[in-house]
């Protein structure tokens, strides 16, 4: 069974990596990341200047998956890009860049700096972090997504990749993926960061279980799943010559099947990674290889986007 993915003129040796934000804040981390079965590896989502994030408690796990409001924690970009130009690229597994300016300007600033470094490393720019007080996601104001992905064209020339909220209505994901379209070196959009603004209640205490904006934070796992599943689809067909990355609820090999199936090129994992560890790359590359085998799949691209509908 090969799990191989060509995409963005290199070819991974699977399918599977971190979701920006689980095991990559740390250099330690990221080598971990690259040393396990993960086929790329992704940064914590960089601000320009170092953050502390928001006080704790601020990630809890639920019997469904996880509600965080972290803050963006991150060491600063130029950590991050000193890993980069570090990186070792001939490993075969991709390094992206995750880049989350708490301005506009602090974006283009790390795109050109990034740019002038020349490496291979691919920025993936969060347009949809729920968890900072007062800023609202970006990606739910199209006026600004729009202004924003102008500048990136002018700050950055090479191919770059966009991080996505999620969308629940049919008029947002036209209007998006129409903004989208009009940036041929967009390669491609990670979808979905988490539910953003969820509420975990403790019944015993009475309380919320996360203290960041009262309680409000952004939901992964198994909460997340359909919602994921159905906006990976949805940017697949409205995206031609895109490409999608899967995140959302992927916690065994069937949901990493379900979102090749949808049009995922490959699939990143967040919250099971925060529970198992990078041993969990391992776990599901052998139940997704095994599903293939009883399906008579050989390859990914047997069954990517082929999902029927009734
Ligand atoms: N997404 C980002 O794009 N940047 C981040 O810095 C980031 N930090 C996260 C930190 C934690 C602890 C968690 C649980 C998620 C974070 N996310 C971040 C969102 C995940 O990348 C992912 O989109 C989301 O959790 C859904 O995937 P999952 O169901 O596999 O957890």
């Amino acid at each position: 069974i090969d799990l191989s993915v060509t995409w963005l003129g290199q070819t991974m040796p699977g399918c599977l990596y971190n979701a920006s934000g689980v095991w990559c804040r740390e250099e330690d981390e990221l080598e971990t990341v690259r040393a396990s079965a993960a086929a790329a590896v992704i940064s914590k989502s960089a601000t320009l200047h170092a953050r502390e994030g928001n006080p704790e408690p601020r990630y809890y796990r639920t019997a469904l998956g996880s509600i965080n409001s972290m803050g963006l924690p991150n060491r600063g970009f130029a950590y991050y890009l000193d890993y980069a130009r570090r990186y070792d690229y001939g490993c075969g597994k991709p390094l992206f860049l995750s880049l989350s300016g708490m301005t506009l300007d602090d974006n283009l600033t790390m795109l050109r700096t990034l740019a002038a470094a020349g490496l291979p490393a691919i920025p993936e720019i969060n347009l949809s972090c729920p968890n900072v007080p007062g800023k609202p996601q970006l990606g739910y104001d199209f006026v600004a997504t729009t202004e924003a992905l102008n500048a990136f064209d002018q700050a950055w020339p090479g191919r770059y990749g966009v991080k996505l909220p999620p969308y629940f209505d049919p008029a947002h994901f036209a209007a998006m993926a129409e903004i989208l379209n009009r940036h041929p070196r967009l390669a491609y959009v990670t979808c979905i960061n988490s539910i953003g603004n969820g509420l975990v209640v403790d019944v015993d205490s009475e309380a919320v279980a996360i203290k960041p904006k009262d309680g409000l934070g952004g939901l992964g796992g198994d909460y997340v799943l359909p919602t994921a599943l159905a906006n990976v689809r949805e940017f697949y067909r409205l995206l031609p010559g895109k490409d999608i990355v899967g995140c959302g609820g992927v916690k065994s090999g069937r949901e990493a099947f379900m979102h090749i199936l949808a049009g995922a090129r490959a699939v990143q994992v967040g919250t099971c990674l925060y529970h198992e560890g990078p041993a969990a790359f391992a776990r599901i590359a052998a139940e997704m290889a095994e599903l293939m085998r009883s399906k008579g799949y050989r390859r990914l691209d047997d069954f990517r986007g082929k999902l029927r509908t009734l």
